[in-house]
């Protein structure tokens, strides 16, 4: 096992790793920037290095002054976190020729999901049941793109390779509009990703967004872990997760965790992961796969009992999965809200001085936070500044505890998107279950103030 580990990340999640370390005994580098320096992690830390200014280009996404803070203080591996760096092959691939273990996937793996069209070319190959569409890069010939659409039947949807996330799409709903559409968006991608390539998708128009987590080691086992609902959602920001996904078959989320796992198996995945897809009138169509740990993963830490982010270091350390699949049971329903610095119906950012953090507590209570009672939420970064999670024995309790703890917890100083939360949690669609990507935008648009 390793004795160091560099956390090349801020906020919660370094926190959270920081956190894994402990508990297996491994020491934790953190790194911060100027506007970081004042950060719970930092305090808690046996070392810690300055990376540079706040702006995130000059620390954060700062390769090489990230690779020489693991040289001077001798950590053996950099973990990535979530965003900045988490995703990028070429930081994986420096991280390793500078002789350290990157804790994620082998850049090779990340290349590959990072290019939408070659992730869709992998899971077609491994059975991954995906949306139908363009097989590969949309030609340039428009009778071709044409027939392609004609095949599929509008409305289509044209999504950037290098785009993932929400980024780089456009719907387009009859033939007349489609050559213009797919010229936009091609250059709107070569401009944003440095890759114009582009793939046609149906446009499904209600789905819900359901991803599997799936965890793998380097000698060729893999497991996944249940799924996670993230459909409650504003502008591909997702603002609550759950697990179970409420209303799916148990017997057909097997047979999607069985494909993810076989797919995993098939390009040598390792690490964590998490394959993204819509579901719509009872079928699963693959979108996208994330290289990273994710910021809901707790709901799923929740549900199995099992700890992610230790599992990532351990197999990142080489050793075997710590369970078989059969081991793996979900037991209760866990639900995550993302506590944001931001105006509750505005989301205009509220970053500035924490006055007051009480956080909620007790039976199946989670709270993951780096905030703190004075905490100063910097201007620079994203506005998450924690995550209440909540388990229950059924979604009903589930939500019970989730009310308790949004009516217990204090934030003075900043606005936050708490007082969302607790109307979500009294909705009765939301608390029916099921609700699809779309339905928070038009429940804000009906409850404009
Ligand atoms: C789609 C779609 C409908 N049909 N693909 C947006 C984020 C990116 N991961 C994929 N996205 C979508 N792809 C097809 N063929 C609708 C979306 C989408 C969406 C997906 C998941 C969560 C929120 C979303 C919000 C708007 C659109």
């Amino acid at each position: 096992m390793f004795k160091k580990i560099l956390v090349a990340n801020r906020g919660e999640i370094a926190l959270r790793i920081q956190r894994a370390c402990r508990e297996l005994g491994i020491k934790a580098v953190m790194v911060y920037s100027e506007a970081d320096r004042e950060a719970k992690y930092v305090k808690l830390a046996e070392e810690a290095v300055c990376i540079g200014p706040a702006p995130s280009g000059q620390s954060y996404l700062n390769m090489p002054a990230i690779i020489s803070a693991a040289e001077v203080t001798d950590a053996e591996a950099i973990h990535p976190g979530y965003g900045f760096l988490s995703e990028n092959a070429d930081f994986a691939e420096r991280v390793e020729k500078s002789g350290f273990q990157f804790i994620g996937p082998t850049p090779e793996s990340i290349r590959i999901m990072g290019d939408k069209v070659s992730a869709k070319q992998a899971m077609i190959r491994a059975g991954v049941p995906c949306v139908p569409g363009s097989e590969g890069e949309l030609p340039d010939d428009p009778v071709a793109m044409k027939r392609i659409a004609k095949s599929i039947g509008y409305p289509v949807i044209i999504k950037a390779a290098g785009g993932g996330g929400g980024r780089g799409m456009r719907v387009v709903h009859t033939e007349a509009a489609l050559v213009n559409a797919v010229a936009m968006t091609k250059a709107e991608a070569g401009a944003a990703f440095n890759n114009p390539a582009v793939y046609m998708e149906k446009f499904l128009q209600n789905p819900r967004h359901i991803e599997i987590q799936i965890l793998a080691d380097k000698h060729k086992n893999a497991v996944y872990l249940g799924e996670r609902d993230c459909s409650m959602q504003r502008r591909h920001q997702k603002v609550l997760e759950e697990s179970p996904a409420p209303g799916i078959n148990r017997k057909l989320i097997e047979r999607i965790g069985e494909r993810c796992v076989a797919a995993c198996k098939k390009i040598g995945y390792r690490g964590a992961g998490t394959f993204e897809f819509l579901y719509e009138d009872g079928e699963f169509y693959f979108i996208e796969m994330n290289t990273r740990v994710q910021v809901e993963h707790p709901v799923t830490e929740m549900v199995t009992g099992i700890d992610i982010v230790k599992t990532q270091i351990m197999v990142a350390a080489g050793e075997k999965l710590p369970f078989t699949q059969r081991q793996i049971e979900v037991r209760g329903h866990a639900i995550e809200c993302r506590v944001n610095a931001e105006d509750p119906y505005k989301f205009i950012p509220s970053p500035g001085r924490v006055t007051m953090w009480h956080a909620p507590g007790g039976p199946g209570v989670r709270v993951d936070s780096h905030i703190y009672t004075n905490y100063f939420v910097p201007p620079n970064y994203d506005s998450m500044v924690g995550k209440i999670i909540v388990h229950g024995d059924t979604r009903e309790q589930a939500m019970a505890r989730m009310r308790t703890a949004l009516a217990e917890t204090v934030v003075e100083g900043i606005s936050t998107n708490i007082p969302l939360h607790r109307e979500l949690m009294v909705d009765a669609k939301f608390m029916d279950g099921g609700t699809n990507i779309h339905y928070l935008e038009h429940w804000l648009e009906q409850h404009k103030r």
